[in-house]
């Protein structure tokens, strides 16, 4: 018994790691251990020699187990010294610094655009940019033969080889987003649609993916006198023009508004810059007109018993008339020097509930 203390203190003792150690506890007081087997041999002794070994074996398993803890304790207090030996930490150094990013400008327009007309009873509604030429044209009195189809420079997606139904599109107005809120709310209603549309152009003054915020309002006796005062107020609040901007109305033609016209607003140029509600000249802004019967029948609403004012214009355009900025194609480069420039503070969007003026 002496024999088996020795050896296996010594081994415990000179254990290098818990695995090595682990192993140990196995080899003398595991379930076939060395210890255990020893004490299976108690059942052969005669009651006498029973009486002595009986109580030492049990007392050697003690002091071995107590061997194999304290060692283990051991270990792990060395390896957590050499932990703190070679790792630290210096906690009086400085944090990191990181980098205060800004909003897009077509992202600031949009929420100051989404603000004013929630003011007028506007709700916003989106939907998909890839859209059927239903959504797209048919919807909008554009027929398959109609120029606009064309004039529009639309991309189509392409059908799987022998699928001949008509092709998806890349929404060229948010248009059908109007003819999707019409059939999902019916009449009343009072809504804007911004979002990205995609045309390809692409020079000076195109990009082919642009940004754009149509608005649609249904309800009973509508008229153009109505269009003309919504619009006249989302200008003076947009323009921050406390007296108000003197809007033009030329007769113009779309597809989908009958009659239709595009509005101008007064300004004058200075120095390169604009000036709104000020001056001699006129600046085309928008597209406007009273819906077209049969746009209003493709949404589901009875155009005997409903009228409708819509208009569209560009976000980027009145976004680089408001902020002085020149050159469309740089809204799409991802200019960190650009965007920090021409960026805004997040603090400085406006809320839907807390309006323009903060
Ligand atoms: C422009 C012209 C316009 C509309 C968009 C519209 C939508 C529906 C029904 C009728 Cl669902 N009209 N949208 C109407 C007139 C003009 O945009 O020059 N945009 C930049």
């Amino acid at each position: 018994m002496d024999d088996l203390r020795d050896k296996y203190l010594g081994l415990i003792a000179g254990a290098a790691d818990e695995a090595g150690l682990e192993d140990l506890r196995v080899q003398a007081v595991g379930k076939k251990g060395e210890i255990s087997l020893k004490m299976r041999e108690l059942g052969k002794m005669t009651p006498e020699e029973r009486q002595t070994a009986g109580p030492a074996l049990n007392a050697l398993k003690d002091e071995i187990n107590s061997a194999l803890a304290a060692k283990k304790a051991g270990l792990a207090d060395a390896a957590l010294d050499e932990r703190l030996r070679t790792e630290w930490l210096d906690v009086t150094l400085p944090g990191r610094g990181r980098g205060q990013g800004t909003l897009h400008p077509i992202a600031q327009v949009t929420e100051e655009v989404t603000a004013i007309f929630a003011e007028l009873g506007f709700s916003v509604a989106e939907g998909p940019r890839i859209d059927t030429d239903w959504y797209n044209f048919d919807a909008l009195n554009i027929p398959g033969h109609h120029p606009a189809r064309a004039e529009m420079d639309t991309f189509y997606m392409h059908r799987a080889e022998g699928d001949n139904r008509p092709p998806h599109v890349l929404r060229t107005h948010t248009s059908p987003v109007q003819i999707r809120s019409m059939e999902k709310m019916g009449a009343p209603m009072r809504i804007i649609c911004p979002g990205g549309v995609y045309r390809a152009d692409y020079d000076q003054t195109h990009t082919p993916m642009f940004h754009q915020v149509e608005g649609l309002a249904i309800d009973k006796d509508l008229s153009m006198a109505n269009l003309k005062w919504v619009l006249e107020e989302f200008v003076k609040a947009f323009f921050e023009v406390d007296g108000g901007v003197e809007l033009r109305f030329r007769a113009s033609h779309f597809p989908f508004t009958e009659p239709s016209a595009e509005v101008d607003i007064r300004c004058s140029w200075e120095d390169g810059t604009v000036k709104v509600g000020e001056g001699d000249d006129w600046l085309e802004i928008l597209g406007s007109g009273m819906v077209h019967p049969k746009v209003l029948q493709a949404g589901g609403i009875d155009p005997t018993e409903w009228q409708g004012f819509a208009f569209g214009m560009g976000i980027d355009r009145i976004a680089m008339l408001k902020y002085g900025i020149p050159d469309l194609r740089a809204f799409f480069d991802s200019d960190l020097r650009w965007l920090r420039h021409y960026g805004f503070s997040a603090l400085d969007v406006p809320t839907l509930h807390g309006g323009l003026s903060r």
